[in-house]
């Protein structure tokens, strides 16, 4: 991982940097132990749309797909690896024209009781770009379009967008949108889309996403 380190007032990494395709970094998956490398796991991949990312709660929390191609690991195993200890999370992000952008940052992830609240602190919420972050940090639920935890009252961002997220006003981010070969013409449905608004937009629908984590 060549990971750009947030909330230490680093500056973000050139654009068009290229990175080592996923692949090779993460390396060939037969079954869940073998995704561990370097003490990181992946617990997400998006390469070609062959999985349907809109599942319901009970489907975010106990994972989905395939472990060699597209998969969601679930929120409960992510929870039991990282434990209650602090942890960091890694994001990659592919768009079409062969650019990569990595990410990491710390966080801690709740349990169910918690809708699987993702506490990020102000410094990193704020470098993440969240619209409204308290000097105390920000608490993220999970949302899915069967359980609403979205910190937009007037919305369910899962199911005006698509897929089970750590959702707050619907548009900083959706690693787990709807896959698309090619930008829709309808707003409506660009907006499903796989993005990071803070990289290529909120309607550039990436190419491919991967998610790592690691106890710390
Ligand atoms: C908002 O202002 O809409 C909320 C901003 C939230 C920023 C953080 C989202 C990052 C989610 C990364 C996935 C973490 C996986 C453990």
């Amino acid at each position: 991982l060549a990971p750009m380190h947030l909330g230490h007032g680093m500056a973000k990494p050139a654009r068009k940097k290229r990175l080592p395709k996923m692949a090779q970094l993460v390396g060939p998956a037969h079954n869940i132990s073998r995704l561990h490398n370097g003490g990181w796991t992946v617990i997400q991949r998006r390469q070609d749309g062959s999985v349907d990312f809109n599942q319901p709660w009970e489907a975010y929390k106990a994972g989905f797909g395939d472990p060699q191609g597209e998969f969601w690991l679930g929120l409960e195993k992510v929870h039991h690896i990282l434990g209650d200890r602090s942890s960091r999370l890694a994001v990659q992000l592919q768009d079409w024209e062969g650019n990569a952008e990595s990410l990491q940052f710390p966080v801690h992830l709740g349990g169910e009781d918690t809708a699987y609240s993702l506490q990020l602190t102000a410094p990193v919420a704020n470098e993440l770009g969240a619209t409204t972050v308290a000097p105390s940090g920000l608490s993220l639920p999970f949302s899915t379009w069967d359980q609403d935890h979205d910190l937009r009252g007037d919305k369910n961002c899962a199911k005006s967008l698509s897929g089970g997220w750590w959702f707050g006003t619907c548009g900083h981010s959706n690693l787990n949108g709807q896959y698309f070969h090619s930008i829709p013409h309808q707003r409506q449905q660009r907006k499903k889309g796989i993005f990071w608004k803070a990289w290529r937009g909120r309607y550039y629908p990436l190419q491919a996403t991967t998610m790592l984590i690691q106890p710390t």
